[in-house]
């Protein structure tokens, strides 16, 4: 059901188990996740309806399935003879904690301590998490022993970089932390290497996150004289010596587009928009990054922003007169009505071809970010060229006081000039808070 009370239906699609969903939890990913009746499997849900299952090794029967605070699902199975408490983690990989024999773990839920606790047949056990999680991670925002770089926080080809993750302590005691780096890789046809494979952390206070302060990891990629892939993503296992679980970072090259030099002001933004899959250019290797955005476009880069991407909105069903549902664009502009994010450009019409002006870039950013329903505080008269009573004034000094934007320039925000594809990944990147680089 909706606020407004309204229903809608999304079926699962249930390829392996054959089963029944019965408990549902909202996880700690931004996904629903489920229970099946008598199965191994358990669901994952995107709020836009994409779907995955995954199983646990053991066992004849999940019983239970909760969120827990370091990020994972928990499930609690049995074979009838023997027990198990299983860790899920958003990606679907599996640890399993076999209990001692004659275990029939039941109901499971997340404790006041942070810790798992679960029914088990007259007894109650309980699972300590961490002390560890992944919480951070710095790429070439320094330069250390060894390095050889621009430091402009992306990885470029031929570059060795500093790299610097950093975790979070999620006990009630402070616990010292070293990581071994493992297994630089990526895709064929360039080459990876930890010259520096050790990071020490020192002790990490309860409840607090530090990175490896002066001793972290260096990074380094060939220069190939092609791409190994359009989109490159280089990668390495870093082991905490608590044993907590291992965790691969992901390291991103950047250098991906012709007409985006890494000296460029809006090179890391337009990165860090790629590598979020919410964009893949203009074609040719090139990105566009003075072209103007058309209002059909937009629709397509705030759902993905918002939602990820793997996000697919419902079919279209013809919303506005300008937009067939034939058109490409018309369940991504559909969903954003929808959403109450756009009421069309009247008459009934949305004009997909219009470019998106500074303008209604604010409204379309914040509304798609807080909802249909949000609207920001009074307008105060902050830019020259947008006086408080513009009805646009309180959503553009909104996005100032975010910080996703500081104006044009001369203290104006140049309200109808075009947003250019540049300027989209600053605010997209700054709005929804994309990464680059972290966990
Ligand atoms: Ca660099
Ligand atoms: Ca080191």
């Amino acid at each position: 059901m909706l606020p407004g009370g309204q229903y809608q239906n999304f079926p699962i699609p249930t390829p392996n188990s054959g089963f029944c969903p019965q408990k549902i939890v909202a996880g700690p990913d931004g996904n629903l996740w489920f229970q099946y009746g008598l199965s191994t499997s358990v669901g994952r849900l995107s709020p836009g309806g994409a779907y995955a299952e995954f199983s646990v090794p053991s066992g004849l029967a999940i019983n239970d399935i909760a969120a827990g605070i370091d990020g994972n699902l928990w499930v609690t199975y049995t074979d009838f003879v023997d027990g198990w408490v299983g860790r899920v983690t958003p990606a679907g990989q599996v640890t399993e904690f076999p209990l001692p024999a004659g275990s029939a773990p039941g109901g499971i839920t997340a404790g006041p301590d942070g810790a798992m606790w679960f029914a088990d047949g007259y007894d109650v056990g309980r699972i300590v998490l961490g002390p560890f999680l992944p919480a951070g991670l710095s790429v070439d925002g320094a330069s250390g022993t060894g390095t050889s770089s621009n430091v402009n926080g992306v990885l470029e080809p031929g570059e060795t970089v500093l790299v610097k993750p950093s975790w979070s302590n999620i006990s009630i005691s402070p616990v010292a932390l070293t990581g071994a780096g493992s297994s630089p890789t990526g895709p064929v046809g360039a080459t990876y290497a930890l010259p520096d494979a050790a990071a020490n952390y020192g002790s990490i206070a309860a409840g607090t996150t530090a990175d490896c302060g002066s001793n972290c990891y260096t990074f380094s990629v060939s220069n190939p004289a092609t791409r190994p892939a359009a989109h490159w993503d280089a990668m390495f296992t870093e082991t905490p010596g608590t044993g907590d679980p291992a965790k691969t970072w992901t390291l991103h090259v950047g250098k991906s587009f012709n007409d985006v030099a890494p000296g460029a002001g809006v090179y890391r933004f337009v990165e860090t928009l790629f590598h979020n899959g919410v964009t893949a250019g203009c074609g040719s290797g090139n990105y566009c990054p003075g072209n103007a955005t058309n209002r059909g476009q937009m629709a397509v880069f705030l759902l993905i922003s918002r939602e990820g991407l793997s996000y697919i909105p419902p079919d279209a069903t013809g919303v506005f007169a300008d937009v067939p549902v034939s058109s490409p664009f018309a369940k991504w502009i559909e969903e954003l009505a929808f959403r109450g994010v756009t009421a069309g450009c009247g008459g009934g019409n949305y004009c997909p071809n219009n470019p998106v002006t500074r303008a209604q870039m604010a409204v379309f950013l914040l509304t798609t970010l807080e909802g249909g329903l949000y609207s920001p505080p009074p307008a105060t008269g902050v830019f020259l060229d947008v006086p408080a009573s513009n009805p646009f004034a309180k959503w553009i000094e909104e996005l100032a006081r975010r910080g996703v934007t500081a104006g044009c320039g001369g203290g104006n925000y140049c309200p109808n000039d075009s947003v250019t594809r540049g300027q989209m990944a600053v605010f997209l990147t700054t709005t929804f808070g994309l990464r680059l680089y972290g966990p």
